[in-house]
């Protein structure tokens, strides 16, 4: 064992002088010496090529794929079951009761007119409400009046307007109302209370307006149907007018 160890120490001695002499890192056979150095050789070939691996792992799930089209439409259904069997049909009794609401209707419509006309003062054309108003007011007041109701001082634009306005005025008894017309903004020159200009169609009493007093710049309409300009300031009843479609 001991000469063992004396052998291999003197054998790596022996290897490190020599390796310190030459300076190659190459295995060297000393002429002089009997003993070989053995050192790393030199890279072998490539080995063969080996055999296909063991399949990998799963990869992961892939994003959703775009909607598909929309499909054909399903087939009718089956029909349902038959209904249950209706009452037999008393069918003079009925015509007799709808008989008798066809004219208990017309009565009620025309007490419901009355009452519009007579006790509220509402008269309609086909596309126009008019309302007489039976409280006093001055012009202005009579306007605001109409104007918080959706409407206007009543604009007699024709004949057949001004001939309506007429008619209310005598079925309720009166003498006079303020109509929609004023020279308020310049003497003279007459407008009508949405502000459009008096066009061809007038109903001037004789010798009016006269601006009488220098102060009369709106307008009454007389039982006759006939204009006159009066002081804004007095006051009297009324004619609003509507247009349906505002209603
Ligand atoms: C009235 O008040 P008197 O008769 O002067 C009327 C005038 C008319 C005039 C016609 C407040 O005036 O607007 O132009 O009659 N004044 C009032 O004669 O009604
Ligand atoms: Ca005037
Ligand atoms: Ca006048």
């Amino acid at each position: 064992m001991k000469r063992d160890l004396v052998f291999l120490v003197t054998l790596i001695s022996l290897a490190f002088l020599s390796l310190l002499r030459s300076g190659y890192p190459q295995h060297i056979a000393e002429e002089s010496c009997s003993v070989q150095i053995l050192v790393p050789g030199l890279k072998g070939d490539s080995g063969e090529k080996g055999e296909k691996g063991a399949p990998g792992r799963p990869g992961r799930v892939g994003p959703p794929g775009e909607k598909g089209e929309k499909g054909d439409n399903g087939d009718i259904g089956p029909p349902g079951p038959n209904g249950d069997p209706g009452i037999p049909c008393e069918c003079s009794q009925l015509r007799k009761a709808i008989g008798e609401m066809d004219i208990q209707v017309a009565q009620l419509t025309t007490e419901l007119k009355f009452i519009k006309n007579a006790v509220a003062g509402v008269h309609e054309t086909d596309n126009k409400i008019y309302l007489l108003v039976k409280e006093e007011k001055r012009y202005k007041e009579a306007q605001l009046y109409c104007h918080g109701r959706g409407g206007t001082l009543s604009m007699p634009k024709d004949e057949t307007a001004n001939n309506l306005i007429a008619s209310y005025i005598n079925q309720a008894g009166l003498t006079r109302v303020f109509i929609g017309i004023n020279d308020l903004e310049k003497e003279g020159n007459f407008v009508y209370s949405d502000r459009s200009p008096m066009q061809t169609f007038n109903k001037w009493r004789s010798g009016e307006p006269n601006n009488a007093y220098d102060e009369e710049d709106c307008v009454e309409m007389v039982a006759s149907g006939g204009w006159n300009d009066v002081a804004c300031h007095i006051t009297m009843y009324f004619v609003c007018e509507f247009d349906k479609e505002n209603v």
